[in-house]
């Protein structure tokens, strides 16, 4: 696909975020875009400049100075979409930057859809799609880690894999092909311990592309960390406490929770996805069986499950018959027991060795052991 041009239509886009800012970074890509911004800059002949050149003028209409910018021209295929593509710099007020916006969406311009320059730089085969996913993942990302992975995708890290295991892939298919043509006169191309191992290179590798896979989202998304349990047993009021945040209805009402409820949380570097769900329980009530069938999807697929136990309210044996349900989810999970400010003597002894981190979400108590054992 390399070097073909799609389209042929100029559009435009503020680079830069929205608000008043010291500058800001207005872009324009396609294969006008230097001669349509020639229209409205002052200053040398746009089109005459090399590429990866900066030049001051002032941009506006023959009676109207808008602002002194400066205006970086780049000639295809030397830019991020491989076409004829200018930054026109200009300083950071929204004024401004509406004002020459509208300048050039009257010289024929139109506005880039979210996206529209990564997916141009993606069909004019700048790079493949991981790569241009890549792209808006280093723009998210919200840790250094996620930057880092990002930025390794983005310069090929993964498509380099994949196109190595396709080598190795059609290299095997074509021993394969050969020896099924010479099947009947007894030939062998290949050693069985040479495709033997063939087979087992390309597994690892696929293995290994699939591990990748599972942490590079862990990076982008966070570890997905559930936070379970019966009806009140303080499910929404822990999530609230780690967050800081009054983000999820609590209330003394069993089945306030029916939706998941998630947001992320940055622990030494490493960022959780903590779910709120809705109380496990046997319910009449359609919505809030809904909700159920939720949490149990969730649970199933959770790097960690916070499971929590409300010891105001329960007997060991009934703690012992959840962790039984817990335990056949078949997923890794710390026992939280919530409300130590209200638990009877009797069962703070009687689970005494059952590895509870206890805590009390709704006056934080204990939080710290708690985010240290998750990480
Ligand atoms: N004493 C005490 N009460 C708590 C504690 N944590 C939560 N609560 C109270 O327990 C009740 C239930 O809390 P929620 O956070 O709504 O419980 P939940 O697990 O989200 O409940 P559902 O959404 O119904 O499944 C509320 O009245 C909270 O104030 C605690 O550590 N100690
Ligand atoms: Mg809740």
């Amino acid at each position: 696909m390399s070097g073909i041009q799609l389209v042929d239509d100029t559009i435009i886009a503020l680079a830069t975020p929205q608000g008043v800012s010291g500058l800001a970074v207005i872009r324009l890509s396609g294969k006008d875009s230097i001669k349509i911004t020639d229209q409205v800059f002052k200053g040398k002949r746009l089109v005459d400049q090399p590429t990866h050149t900066v030049h001051l003028g002032t941009i506006g209409e023959p009676d109207k100075i808008i602002d002194e910018v400066l205006v970086t021209v780049f000639k295809e295929p030397n830019s991020f979409t491989k076409e004829n593509s200018t930054e026109i710099s200009c300083h950071g007020s929204p004024v401004i930057i509406r004002q020459i916006i509208k300048l050039l969406l009257k010289q024929g311009v139109r506005l880039a859809e979210p996206g529209e320059f990564t997916k141009r730089a993606f069909m004019n085969g700048r790079f493949d799609l991981a790569q241009a996913e890549a792209v808006a993942d280093l723009i998210h990302a919200e840790n250094d880690n996620a930057r880092q992975a990002a930025l390794n995708q983005m310069r090929g890290g993964f498509s380099n894999e994949i196109a190595h295991l396709r080598e190795e892939l059609i290299h095997f298919a074509s021993l394969v092909e050969l020896e099924l043509d010479f099947g009947e006169e007894d030939v062998e191309f290949a050693k069985r311990d040479d495709l033997l191992q063939l087979v087992q290179k390309v597994q690892s590798y696929l293995d290994r592309l699939i591990a990748s896979f599972d942490q590079g989202n862990v990076i982008k998304n966070g570890i997905p960390t559930v936070i379970a349990g019966k009806p009140n047993a303080g499910k929404s009021t822990l999530l609230n406490a780690l967050l800081n945040e009054e983000k999820a209805i609590v209330s003394e009402i069993p089945g306030t929770t029916r939706d998941v409820i998630e947001d992320e949380i940055t622990l030494g570097g490493i960022t959780f996805r903590f779910m709120d769900t809705a109380g496990l329980r046997e319910t009449q009530d359609i919505i809030e069986a809904l909700g159920v069938s939720r949490t149990h999807e969730r649970m199933k697929i959770a790097a960690l499950i916070l499971y929590l136990f409300d010891l105001s309210d329960t007997t060991l044996e009934n703690i012992e018959g959840e962790e039984a349900r817990l335990k056949a989810i078949g997923r890794p999970y710390i026992k939280v027991g919530n409300k130590v400010d209200k638990a009877s003597k009797q069962l703070l002894s009687d689970i005494k060795d059952h590895e509870f981190v206890l805590i009390s979400a709704s006056s934080k108590t204990n939080l710290e052991t708690l985010k240290r054992n998750s990480i």
